[in-house]
């Protein structure tokens, strides 16, 4: 086990061993002795591009070592049966199918059913096999999981770990592209209208890089990437706020619908603009005056701009129209760049973006909270931080920052004393190891003891 432990953890390898094997066991304990797959995929940390991807933006997200493990075992049947380490989640059945029943809100089962009805509605349309389906066992459990709800992108990583191991137990080897869409569908099919980065990154992930990615496709489907070295003589800390946020709350989905009220309004005075990722080039003080402070789903049907389906939103909701659209304008030079800079071995300028970024969210996206506002003060008045930010989807979550290395330990321990003396909340601080995407790390056959 410990070679291909060393080969995704790299020198944390050995603190994983007890988790792997406390996994097997459990699994043998619940399916019975035999062959088992066991599959990863890893959470991410977002460091500069927030919510830019829904509207074709760009981003540049790095993969956690933080992960989900996914153990299986193929079956014959059409079934897939899920049960996890951590006894709040309960073990779950059912069939895979075109049209799969949804579960309760916010129940853990619902990106496996999202995942699997995706794929059978994929394969009835093209080669008409139907899938077979697996036994599963989920170890994400701190401190060796993706923290929940904390903005890290644990959902992502358990929807790409089924759709690694359905996609591997049927043969379907998909281009990257495919298996992105797939899962983040099965997050629509859970009710968030997000984009493709959360999946591309679990994917995709390179260790020791970053990845840039572009997130409006070509007319092929494909995208643009690229890997982006990170500094080396800097690490990305990630400090966890404590509070949490769920992401099916119509306040992600409200962000949304403004986004594309801009989009549809800036149609009339520039025609090619299909998403806001269009007007990138317009200076800004050209686009604000079309760009009303607020304005209504119903307001805008009445001009002819529909916003399509959104969960959560009616003809009524207010959405800050001008506001939002403002930071993904922002946002998306902003990564720009930080591509250039991160090139150019310009670390001031990177860390100034990131500050720069915060601002933005907080002031034009609305998505900081105290806790938040706390973390990046405690963080950005740390001799040794070059920028901080609020990382994911918002209301909550992680703080990313980038600190100097020999920085890294005076920093964590007076965050987390500040942060815990303000607020009662102790926080969870660790520094961002970079690592590779989801994949198949071992197939473990019954006579291995
Ligand atoms: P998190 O932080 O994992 O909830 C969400 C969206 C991303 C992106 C970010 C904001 C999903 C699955 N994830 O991420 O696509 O929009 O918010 O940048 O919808």
């Amino acid at each position: 086990m410990e070679s291909f432990l060393r080969q995704a953890y790299g020198g944390k390898a050995s603190q994983q061993l007890p988790r792997y094997t406390a996994a097997v066991e459990a699994f043998r304990g619940q399916y019975g002795a035999g062959e088992i797959f066991l599959f990863r995929a890893p959470g991410r940390v977002n460091l500069i591009g927030e919510h830019t991807d829904y509207n074709h933006g760009y981003v540049m997200p790095v993969a956690l070592d933080k992960d989900v493990l996914l153990l299986a075992r193929p079956r014959q049947d059409n079934l897939i049966r899920l049960c996890n380490v951590e006894p709040k989640y309960q073990p779950f059945s059912f069939e895979i199918e075109e049209e799969i029943p949804i579960s309760a809100r916010g129940h853990w089962s619902n990106y496996a059913r999202g995942v699997a009805q995706n794929l059978a509605q994929r394969m009835a349309n093209g080669s008409g096999k139907r899938l077979t389906g697996f036994d599963g066992l989920v170890s994400a459990a701190a401190p060796f999981g993706v923290p929940r709800g904390a903005g890290l992108s644990s959902s992502s990583a358990l929807t790409v770990a089924a759709a690694t191991a359905l996609a591997h137990f049927n043969g379907w080897q998909p281009p990257v592209e495919e298996m992105v869409g797939l899962c983040s569908d099965a997050e629509w099919y859970v009710g968030t209208r997000g984009g493709v980065m959360d999946h591309f990154i679990a994917v995709m992930g390179k260790r020791d890089h970053a990845l840039f990615l572009d997130c409006r496709p070509g007319q092929d489907g494909s995208y643009l990437t690229h890997h982006e070295p990170l500094p080396r003589a800097y690490s990305l800390l990630i400090v966890d706020s404590g509070v949490k946020h769920r992401n099916v709350g119509n306040d992600f989905n409200r962000r949304v619908a403004a986004c594309r009220a801009g989009s549809g309004l800036l149609r009339a005075p520039f025609p090619q603009t299909t998403r806001l990722r269009d007007v990138e080039d317009i200076p800004w003080h050209e686009i604000e005056p079309y760009l009303p402070e607020e304005m209504t789903p119903g307001g805008l049907a009445a001009v002819g701009i529909e916003l399509g389906d959104i969960p959560g939103i009616t003809p009524e909701t207010t959405l800050q129209v001008r506001s939002r659209c403002r930071h993904v304008w922002s946002e998306n030079r902003r990564v720009q760049e930080a591509v250039k800079a991160m090139t150019a071995g310009d670390v001031g300028t990177l860390g100034r973006l990131l500050g720069e970024a915060h601002a933005s969210a907080r002031d034009d996206y609305e998505i900081s909270c105290p806790e938040i506002e706390r973390l990046v003060a405690l963080l950005t008045a740390s001799p040794g931080v070059l920028g901080a930010r609020l990382t994911g989807a918002g209301w909550g979550g992680c703080v990313v920052a980038l600190v100097e290395n020999e920085a890294v330990e005076a920093v964590s321990r007076r965050v987390q004393e500040a942060y815990e003396a303000q607020t009662g909340i102790q926080p969870s601080v660790f520094a961002c190891l970079p690592s590779d995407g989801a994949g198949l790390l071992a197939h473990i056959n019954g006579r291995d003891g």
